[in-house]
């Protein structure tokens, strides 16, 4: 199916963008797109509503993008925001997602949700890829809350849970190599930082309601260790269920922007040796609400440090939020 996505505003002209869904529950390939820093805004809001409704959108053939049009393609969706914790690979806010730096991110994730204000959309462009493996899948998370039978659904909707950057990652990743052990301690846990989410999060901008889990939580509020692990498991099946997921394979040039306050994601580490290199950039995002109305809530650090650059970002509004709390 292919069709012309309609325009915000519509006293614009058509934007030739075309719009094709790959999955059923989440994932389009967005073409007529050459992504920038000068994009009409009719376009990028044809954009931004392609990935609300999509969760997950691709373009092919974007290798004149570098790391400043990366950036400033960024910017039209919202105010960029660094890593809390891992320095950028171009002293501003693109991460390095390098083979050889053990960036593989093979667990179902969100991005960042050991913040309060975790960011609301993640643009990775591939640079370098393997000649085999290496696809990343995404899971649809409001379509996995929207799912699950109801006294399900009651039961997430009360929970709460903490998420932090400091969990075991040795457990988690046996085969890593003491270098990248100590590279993760040394660098990713320099600052340590807890948040405790809703496990239902209201979407800002949609209205849905999504699971907010993911390989950050690291306990459910008012649970032990192996009723967390129980409970974890059990909304995890529904999220990575293959038919709540796409799957995407790299080609040089491939941009891919999803909604990280409606998905998780995983990296699939089976291309062996080969190198793979992409970057990301991400946006900022808002504290999330869930169906009580109550916020998220930062418990470590007792307050978040400076953003760089003097940048608007997710921690600035965490920060208001906390201290207003
Ligand atoms: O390497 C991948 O496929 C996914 C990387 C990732 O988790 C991210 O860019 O946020
Ligand atoms: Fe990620």
């Amino acid at each position: 199916m292919s069709l012309t996505a309609p325009v915000a505003d519509s006293s614009s002209p058509a934007v030739p963008l075309t719009v094709q869904k790959i999955g059923g529950r989440l994932g389009a390939v967005l073409s007529g797109v050459r992504l920038g820093g000068d994009l009409a805004p009719e376009t990028v809001a044809a954009v931004r509503a392609a990935l609300l409704a999509h969760k997950v959108v691709f373009f092919r053939g974007q290798e004149h993008l570098d790391e400043q049009s990366h950036e400033a393609f960024g910017r039209s969706l919202g105010a960029p925001v660094a890593h809390p914790t891992v320095p950028s690979s171009d002293g501003r806010y693109a991460l390095g997602i390098d083979s050889e730096h053990g960036g593989r991110a093979n667990q179902w994730h969100t991005d960042v949700t050991f913040v309060p204000a975790y960011p609301a959309f993640s643009i990775l462009r591939a640079i370098v890829i393997p000649p085999y493996g290496g696809d990343t899948l995404w899971a649809n998370t409001a379509t996995a809350y929207g799912n699950l039978p109801e006294p399900l659904r009651a039961l997430a909707d009360g929970l709460r849970a903490e998420h932090t950057n400091d969990y075991d990652y040795a457990a988690v990743r046996p085969e890593a190599l003491p270098e990248t052990l100590r590279h993760h301690r040394e660098v990713f846990t320099s600052t340590k930082y807890r948040t405790e989410h809703p496990v239902v999060r209201i979407h800002p901008e949609t209205g849905e309601r999504t699971l907010l889990l993911g390989n950050f939580v690291q306990k459910i509020v008012g649970l032990d260790g192996r009723d967390t692990r129980t409970l974890l498991g059990l909304f995890q099946s529904h999220i990575e269920r293959p038919e709540n997921t796409v799957r995407w394979q790299w080609r040089v040039g491939d941009v891919a922007i999803w909604d990280n306050r409606a998905t998780q994601h995983y990296g699939v580490d089976d291309s062996d040796d080969h190198e793979r290199r992409l970057r990301r950039v991400t946006v900022d995002g808002d504290v999330p609400v869930g169906v009580d109305g109550r916020a998220s809530v930062l418990l470590a650090p007792e307050a978040l440090p400076e953003p760089p650059f003097g940048a608007p970002s997710g921690t600035a509004a965490a920060r208001e939020a906390v201290t207003a709390a």
